[in-house]
Parts: structure tokens; C-alpha cells; sequence
């Protein structure tokens, strides 16, 4: 290909696909967004945050339950960062890992599509656009 820019030096390549923000109730400020983050590099890649116009803070958090005394406990505990090995795969979605997006500074429409920056360790940087769903 003629006239392309190559980056010889982007050791980490991260994709991410299929990706969405849970619609929130107007009154919610909190909402999540889910999707599959791949690494096509040959190095480990390490997903460390995140940011987004549309919220003051957003943190990396996995779903979690647990029985305390016979009844399940539904929680979701914050995360430093997030691995993906090389050619490897992480799902976020429900029950499971998710970015929470952390006092919406307006509420979100269904259908517009939500700017996201993933922040990985070794600085890389991938802008995605997430469209927002009921689901
Ligand atoms: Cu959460």
C-alpha cells in the first residue's frame, strides 16, 4: 500500500468489537459499557483505564457474587488494570468485567454513540465509539 503510514514501533495492537453503554435511567449517574478487547500485538497489553467526555471518572470493575449467610450477594469490585495476553481475548460484559462510566454529566440517548479512550500501560491509546443500548 502506497503512501501509508506505517508505525513500526506500535508493539501493542488492541481491537475492540461489539462494544455498547447500558441506557441509564435519567436520574442513574452511573452507567457500564461492555465489549471485547483483543490483542492482535505480540505483547502482553495491559488496560490500566479509561476516559470519556460524557463522565467525570471511569473505573475498571468486575461483577462479582457471593452467599453470605444462604442468600447471594450481587457486588462488582474495582480493578487496577485488566490483562490480555498476546492473541488473546477479554470479554467485558455483564457478570463480568465492565468499564463503569461514573457521574454522567448529562443523561445518555439511546442510539448516539459515546466517545471512550482506552488507556493501556505501555501508553497506547484507542478511541472507540460505543453506541448506546437498552438491553
Ligand atoms: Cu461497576
Amino acid at each position: 500500500m502506497a503512501g501509508g503510514v506505517v508505525f513500526l514501533f506500535a508493539l501493542a495492537q488492541p481491537v475492540v468489537n461489539g462494544g455498547w453503554v447500558r441506557l441509564a435511567p435519567p436520574v442513574v449517574k452511573d452507567t457500564a459499557a461492555y465489549f471485547t478487547l483483543e490483542n492482535r500485538g505480540k505483547t502482553p497489553l495491559r488496560l490500566v483505564g479509561a476516559e470519556t467526555p460524557v463522565a467525570q471518572r471511569v473505573s475498571l470493575h468486575r461483577d462479582h457474587r457471593e452467599v453470605r449467610s444462604g442468600q447471594t450477594v450481587l457486588g462488582m469490585r474495582p480493578l487496577d488494570h485488566v490483562d490480555i495476553p498476546p492473541g488473546g481475548r477479554v470479554a467485558f460484559k455483564p457478570g463480568a468485567y465492565h468499564l463503569m462510566l461514573e457521574g454522567l454529566k448529562r443523561p445518555l440517548k439511546p442510539g448516539e454513540k459515546v466517545e471512550i479512550t482506552l488507556l493501556f500501560q505501555d501508553g497506547t491509546r484507542l478511541k472507540v465509539l460505543l453506541p448506546v443500548e437498552m438491553r
